[in-house]
């Protein structure tokens, strides 16, 4: 940096914060982008629409003769939380158990997610689950997506997975028999399988989703989803080189956590790529680096448990001697987590204090981010147009050191639609403003469902007992004990979708999650028990439990922008993301629910038929 430029840094960095201006400006930016229609403003993937859902490179799946036998656990997706539940399981001793996916391979997110540039935002030492027991370590701290699919796959080897597992197969249909205490299964194949139990672990942001836009099936051009990238249309890989695009003109619409990612990989390729901006988002530094040798040698049994626990402890707000992750995650959650923590520890200050400090120290990271944009985008015009306007934890953090840059090349422009979204797709492009942009492909980034029914999400249909649907069960809000069993579908364990433990980790509560489950399982095979069920008074104890101790983030989430975090400016107390987690945090649940297992997990009925 020159004299001059730093200089002017200095001064802007040391510009005291106006926070009622600041307030007023992220209302006004909020207000553009409210809309009645909520998450209806989306469309979901069936009938016409079928094709973004597809899987790009499924062929003709292999044929195979329906089954029709019976195994003693089924698990429901070959994603990390389906396979770190099958390896907790067999270590507890269950191995008779069978897995169902409709992708070709293992991973989950990562098998649909290939788009290129995929990569985690967690660091992948802490990330990648089962590296310990498979001696692998990381080639980075931050993982692109093949290696974290090869690890999968290496995870799928090693415990034996590939032989207990259904690929390209879809569940359909789910139904209690009460004579034979069993689930029926019924499948797209044919399948017409019994199980004892089901472990249902079909992620929490899996099924895409289209921005309900005029037009879109008009397209005569090619299009699809960032979960199901098509490389026949692109060429290249996930690292780039997309050769076919280069005499294309892309619209990209999204700028989320994917659209950031994948934008500067086809800039590099393509003729023209146009950005459609709804909301700028957030970017932080990424600061990504090979992994270093001496560190990996100096690993010491157990380091993987440590270095998991002691991020999701910093990120908790809790207080560490050592930041053994050390990155824009526990930097920020450092400051903000621990005035958080310090307040409700010791009673410090009031509740306002404690807010405005927060607030305070929100802006100035946004500040920072800001700055961030001017530095690293040439055209002023551009960069103010790119600056985010809410507070930090409105939307999904970002972490990226290409995605800004790249607005400085002369075949990158910027579509704001100054909050709007696209009006309207035609035939041969889309019209932001009145004015109709010519395209070769449209490149939808935009997301994944999220407050919309889970058996939609997981498109089954789950019956239990007395036909009860879960579907309606869970009409007005999850009824869950711990977030894993339902009373009245017995048999039946969720690994998410929700009153479980939250953590920007996802991966860490899962096997949380894993363990619990393993854990009844192991004891229900153990003592020949044929159901296990929660009793409602249990499950009506928890959801009481739950609610009492929910974050009181609404307010919050009432002055944000709309993002699938505040159920697209609806915030409710049921509804958004981050209203389903458990609100006492990660630690007060793990103890919580270890205690109880502990404790011989009172309020769940194990039940062996005379
Ligand atoms: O989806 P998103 P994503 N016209 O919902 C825009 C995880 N993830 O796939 O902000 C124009 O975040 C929408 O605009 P706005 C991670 O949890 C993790 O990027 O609503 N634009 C937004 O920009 C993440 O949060 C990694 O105004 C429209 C975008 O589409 C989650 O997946 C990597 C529009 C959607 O952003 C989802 O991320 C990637 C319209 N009509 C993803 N409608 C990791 O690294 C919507 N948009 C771990």
């Amino acid at each position: 940096m020159t004299d001059t430029k730093a200089a002017a840094a200095a001064s802007r960095a040391a510009a005291p914060i106006d926070l009622d201006a600041l307030r007023a400006k992220y209302r006004q930016e909020r207000d553009r982008r409210m809309r009645g229609d909520g998450i209806r403003q989306f469309v979901e993937l069936v009938g016409d629409y079928r094709g973004y859902i597809e899987d790009p490179d499924a062929n003709d799946a292999e044929p195979r003769a329906p089954l029709d036998d019976d195994v003693s656990v089924l698990i429901v997706g070959g994603g990390w939380s389906g396979m770190v539940a099958a390896v907790r399981l067999m270590q507890s001793g269950v191995s008779d158990l069978r897995l169902i996916d409709n992708g070709r391979d293992f991973g989950g997110t990562w098998y649909w997610n290939r788009y290129p540039g995929v990569q985690c935002d967690i660091e992948s030492y802490i990330y990648m689950p089962l590296l310990e027991e498979t001696d692998y370590v990381p080639r980075e701290k931050y993982a692109f997506g093949d290696e974290i699919r090869t690890h999968a796959e290496r995870v799928g080897r090693k415990f034996g997975l590939y032989e207990r597992t259904l690929f390209e197969t879809q569940l359909q249909a789910l139904t209690w028999d009460e004579d034979l205490s069993r689930w029926r299964v019924r499948t797209n194949r044919g399948d017409s399988f019994t199980t004892r139990h089901v472990v249902m672990a079909c992620g929490s942001l899996n099924r895409p989703k289209l921005p309900g836009i005029p037009g879109i099936l008009d397209f005569k051009g090619t299009s699809f989803h960032t979960s199901r990238w098509d490389y026949e249309y692109s060429g290249g890989d996930t690292t780039g080189n997309l050769h076919k695009l280069a005499d294309k003109r892309i619209a990209l619409i999204g700028t989320g956590a994917s659209g950031i990612q994948v934008a500067p990989l086809i800039a590099e390729s393509c003729e023209h790529l146009y950005v459609v901006q709804r909301t700028p988002v957030a970017v932080a530094p990424r600061g990504n680096r090979p992994t270093d040798p001496d560190w990996v040698r100096s690993l010491q049994p157990g380091w993987q448990e440590e270095r998991r626990s002691n991020f999701q402890k910093l990120v908790s707000g809790v207080p560490q001697p050592e930041d053994l992750v050390d990155d824009a995650w526990t930097e920020i959650m450092k400051i903000l987590g621990a005035i958080a923590f310090r307040v409700a520890q010791e009673g410090e200050k009031t509740q306002a204090e404690r807010d405005l400090e927060m607030e305070l120290a929100d802006a100035e990271r946004m500040e920072t981010l800001r700055r961030r944009v001017e530095d690293q985008v040439k055209d002023p015009a551009v960069a103010e147009t790119l600056k985010p306007w809410y507070r930090f934890f409105c939307k999904r953090p970002t972490f990226n050191d290409r995605y800004l840059p790249m607005f400085n090349r002369p075949n990158v422009s910027l579509l704001d639609t100054g909050g709007q979204g696209v009006e309207r797709i035609t035939a041969d492009g889309l019209v932001i403003g009145g004015k109709e942009y010519p395209v070769d492909c449209i490149i939808f980034a935009t997301g994944f469902e999220v407050g919309t029914e889970y058996t939609r999400r997981a498109e089954i249909e789950i019956f239990g007992r007395g036909g009860l649907s879960l579907a309606d069960h869970w009409a007005e809000d999850y009824q869950t004990l711990h977030g894993v069993t339902a009373h009245g579908f017995p048999n039946l364990f969720f690994m998410g979708p929700a009153q479980g433990p939250g953590d920007v980790n996802f991966l860490y509560p899962a096997d949380l999650q894993a363990r619990y489950v393993a854990r009844i399982l192991a004891r229900a095979l153990g003592e020949g028990a044929e159901v296990v069920e929660p009793t409602e008074e249990a499950v009506q104890a928890y959801v009481a439990h739950f609610r009492e101790v929910a974050l009181d983030n609404i307010e919050f989430y009432r002055e944000c922008t709309p993002s699938y975090y505040n159920n697209e400016g609806d915030p409710s107390k049921y509804k958004g993301f981050l209203s389903q987690r458990y609100g006492g945090g990660f630690a007060q649940y793990r103890k919580m629910v270890l205690d109880w297992l502990d404790e011989g997990m009172p309020g769940l009925a194990f039940t062996t038929r005379e």
